[in-house]
């Protein structure tokens, strides 16, 4: 027999086990307020469980709609359930289920981006947040600064009725509102990159001033884009996750996900006129300051994360636990916080050396098999707010490096595209046929390679590659990776 799908009429008809949550309030008194760009995994498993909380607590109308920017099958997974999804809540012993009705619908926004503005552009529309990834705001990592040449910019500059990208979307509906008196939505940028609300509000004006100052500067003094600290591992759907679900609550579910126990949100409290959610009801930290938050998880967090995504997955780790389960990368870890937490102020009331306990356990989770291959993605992307400015800093300082430059010389490696067993990687990364083409060019010789690849001042700025001290570090790990793999070059450290 096929178990029954998940959906809102099975739902009411034959609830789950009580020890599986689900929508305590009406999911009819919804509306849309908020609209999602980039509904992954991430947002299901964070903002909108913030949310379904706040609804749980204390009822009202914070609905949620998402959209996805490339592909419709969330939305192909999602409709036939109403929206409704499971979420696998799983610690080191136990998992726990719940059914989750924050999220009212999925638009897709490639099949129909008129339907997507006019989503964004209505008056009910209060809240925009996203998830698009570091790669998704066609900034240039380094600077921050629009690319104007980036393909989605550009066809979104020359077909603004029918925008691909997020800020592309987000200048059209802004104007549209404008143009129609409504007020603007706040937008919430929940993305891993530093200062990111003020990043994304940049970007958002670069791109109207190409067309219309006016608009550019109203956006300046108008539209809120508050920043925020989110966290919480969750990795990428799983096989095995399907039916996880179903057995712990009796349907069938085609878009559960995964995550560990741990959350934190940490948001500006600067929001416009149309208001937002009690989300600290539900255990967000509105705060003044989100910038010592957002240093701490960026480096501490993000930027262990890439260490060991890169040296794991080249020492032949699948995934984060198994890294840390290995002496010599446990070890290597300790060591590489040790060389980032004096680069971090603390934020109010936080210890540091409690803080990077606390991740190790988190990292250590069995229940949660984050890939190394899916962190390495896009490390051109994210090497400069995870490792790369905490490199600089310490170098102004006069301080080594070594460990730091372990992680950025296995980012090198792997961009190679041959693990050590000689086998090919799949190497994903928006800058990866660069990446192959420079590495080619500079020949076998690890110094010219690593110079070649400093060179991309997209990646490492205009001062990298000049910097004596930088260069050295990260050529002397690149040749010991290349000589003695990345166990034995982790433990050197
Ligand atoms: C990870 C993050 O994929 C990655 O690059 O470092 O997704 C990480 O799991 C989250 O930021 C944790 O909050």
């Amino acid at each position: 027999m096929t178990a029954p799908r998940l959906s809102a009429a099975r739902l009411a008809a034959a609830p789950p086990p009580p020890e599986v949550a689900r929508p305590g309030y009406d999911r009819a008194a919804l509306r849309p307020a908020i609209v999602h760009l980039g509904l992954g995994a991430f947002f299901r498993a964070h903002g909108a469980l913030y949310t379904e909380d706040v609804l749980n607590r204390q009822g009202g109308d914070w609905g949620i709609v998402g959209v996805s920017l490339q592909r419709p099958d969330q939305r192909d997974r999602l409709a036939p359930q109403d929206g409704l999804y499971t979420t696998l809540e799983r610690g080191p012993v136990g998992e726990r289920a719940r059914i989750v009705g924050s999220l009212l619908g999925v638009l897709v926004a490639p099949e129909d981006p008129a339907a997507v503005l006019a989503r964004l552009a209505d008056a009910g529309t209060h809240i925009v947040s996203l998830t698009v990834t570091e790669k998704g705001y066609g900034h240039d990592p380094a600077s921050g600064r629009l690319r104007l040449d980036h393909p989605d910019i550009a066809h979104d500059l020359a077909n603004p009725a029918a925008p691909r990208s997020a800020v592309g979307f987000l200048a059209r509906a802004l104007q549209a509102r404008r143009a129609a008196g409504i007020a603007p939505f706040t937008v919430l940028c929940c993305d891993n990159l530093p200062h990111n609300g003020a990043l994304l509000a940049g970007l958002v004006q670069d791109f109207c001033r190409v067309q219309d100052s006016d608009l550019a500067d109203w956006v300046a003094r108008e539209v809120c884009f508050p920043s925020t600290m989110v966290d919480r591992i969750v990795p990428a759907l799983a096989e095995a996750d399907h039916a996880a679900a179903l057995a712990a609550t009796g349907f069938a579910d085609e878009a559960p996900v995964g995550h560990e126990p741990f959350r934190q949100w940490v948001i500006e409290d600067r929001f416009g006129p149309l208001g937002r959610p009690a989300w600290e009801a539900a255990g967000a930290q509105l705060t003044q300051d989100v910038a010592p938050f957002e240093h701490m998880k960026l480096r501490l967090l993000n930027g262990a994360h890439s260490a060991l995504a890169y040296l794991g997955y080249l020492a032949g780790h699948k995934t984060i636990v198994e890294a840390v389960q290995d002496p010599a990368l446990r070890d290597y870890l300790q060591r590489f916080w040790a060389e980032v937490r004096p680069m971090v102020p603390p934020p109010p009331g936080q210890d540091l050396a409690g803080y990077t306990d606390a991740l190790l356990q988190r990292f250590a989770n069995p229940a949660i098999r984050h890939r190394t291959w899916q962190i390495a993605m896009d490390g051109s992307q994210k090497l400069p707010q995870r490792l790369l400015a905490t490199a600089r800093e310490r170098l102004a300082a006069g301080l080594p490096i070594p460990a730091l430059a372990l992680a950025i010389a296995a980012w090198a490696r792997y961009a190679g595209g041959v693990d050590e067993a000689g086998a090919a990687i799949d190497v994903r990364d928006p800058m990866a046929a660069e990446l192959r083409a420079t590495l080619q060019a500079a020949g076998d010789d690890p110094a010219a390679r690593i110079a070649a690849l400093l060179r991309l001042t997209k990646i490492f700025g205009d001062d990298l590659a000049g910097l004596p001290a930088f260069v050295a570090a990260v050529t002397a790990a690149y040749r010991h990776l290349l000589r003695h793999g990345a166990r034995a070059a982790a433990a050197a450290i």
